[in-house]
């Protein structure tokens, strides 16, 4: 025997002659010790929580020399921790884990511009008359494109909120989105409804090519998705929303949501029981308003639920204007193609879906627009005043 292992004998059966009582104590306090560390884990705010990887945000000094463009403020850019935490656990933090919001990861942007707030009715229509573009949803489905359609179902629409009399399950939305034949963004409850004095609501039923149209037109582009993101999070690092940790500081509403039971109820205790005007709720950080609610808005990113595990790691550990995959996949419809969405819309609740929190993900398949969703567009700086 040798001497290493004699000395393991001797260790063992001293261990064996603790009493087993001190055992149980021992064990009972960590125990104890573990729990009071969770507990007090959970309570800390997110940036400060160790293991959780959000780091600060460390934004760009550049300052744009060129003159703002109307409507637009500017974005410093920089490096930020991309992402989201479980939120099933926080109040308002709804059912879904938002597992394809993670890894929470480092990314680094260029400086740019966005718009502070959603486009408009009043905005897409300049467009429309400078050029007579036509929405996806005002045209006429075409038979090669819908083999197999009777001739009577290829007709012209979008897709409305159409909430059932009853309460219904929520894990078919089919029961709450109907297609309604004439439905377009001037058109957005259906034909007989209009826009009359709804000039400054966000325009909806909008495909992503009709917003890529738009933001062409207006020499502009659409947001990636950590543009999109650096913007919402205003510099504040692993805040659950654009303006913070809480849903409703000092009982204020900061953004359109729904209250009520979803989808039958909807109580309109902030103000709107559908879309809101524009800007009618706090700015953030930036003076970007609505990031949170009203509508759904466009990402340029081709949507995968893997996309973060996918795209890193990096030479660094940093990842530089990332612009997603080069597809799209969505396991749960694997025939779409689709697009990030982000920031939730009215139809949002902690009920059925908390996309309202800043760092999670939503899709939509590129050719349909819906009653919720809209967009807002970026513009890249000049070169000078980008990035170093
Ligand atoms: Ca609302
Ligand atoms: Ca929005």
């Amino acid at each position: 025997m040798t001497l290493r292992s004699t000395r393991r004998t001797k260790v063992f059966a001293s261990w064996r002659s603790v009493p087993s009582l001190v055992w149980q104590i021992a064990l009972g306090v960590g125990v104890v010790v573990a729990v009071w560390a969770l507990c007090r884990l959970a309570e800390m705010p997110a940036e400060r929580r160790p293991g959780t990887f959000f780091l600060p945000t460390v934004a760009h000094p550049f300052q744009p020399k060129e003159t703002a463009p109307a409507g637009m403020v500017w974005i410093p850019g920089g490096e930020f921790s991309m992402g989201c935490e479980d939120p099933r656990r926080k109040p308002f933090g709804g059912p879904d884990s938002m597992a394809d919001a993670r890894p929470v990861h480092r990314v680094s942007i260029d400086g740019f511009w966005i718009d502070t707030t959603e486009v408009t009715n009043r905005q897409y229509a300049e467009f429309v008359e400078a050029t007579g573009y036509q929405t996806v949803a005002e045209r006429t489905p075409l038979a090669a494109d819908f083999p197999g359609a009777p001739p009577e179902n290829l007709v012209a629409g979008s897709i409305v909120f159409s909430p059932p009399r009853e309460k219904v399950p929520l894990d078919n939305h089919f029961l709450w989105w109907a297609y309604m034949p004439g439905a377009n963004w001037r058109h957005p409850s259906g034909p007989n409804s209009t826009l009359k004095e709804h000039d400054t609501h966000p325009v909806v039923h909008i495909a992503y090519e009709d917003a890529e149209a738009f933001a062409a037109w207006a020499g502009k582009r659409l947001p990636t998705e950590a543009e999109w993101e650096f913007a919402a999070r205003g510099g504040r690092s692993g805040a659950v929303y654009p303006w913070g940790n809480e849903f409703r500081p000092d009982g204020r509403w900061m953004a359109n949501t729904w209250q009520g039971a979803f989808p039958i109820q909807n109580t309109g205790a902030d103000g709107f029981t559908g879309l809101a005007p524009v800007a009618r709720f706090p700015a953030n950080a930036y003076g970007l308003f609505d990031l949170s609610g009203n509508v759904w808005e466009w990402c340029s990113d081709w949507y995968q639920p893997n996309a973060y595990t996918a795209a890193g790691p990096t030479a660094g550990g940093v990842l530089r204007n990332p612009t997603g995959p080069l597809e799209s996949f969505d396991p749960q419809e694997p025939g779409q193609n689709k697009r990030v969405l982000r920031g939730g819309s009215f139809l949002c609740s902690e009920q059925y879906c908390a996309r309202y929190i800043v760092g999670t993900r939503g899709k939509g398949e590129i050719s349909s627009g819906c009653s919720h969703i809209g967009f807002r567009c970026v513009q890249t700086a000049l070169k000078d005043s980008a990035a170093p």
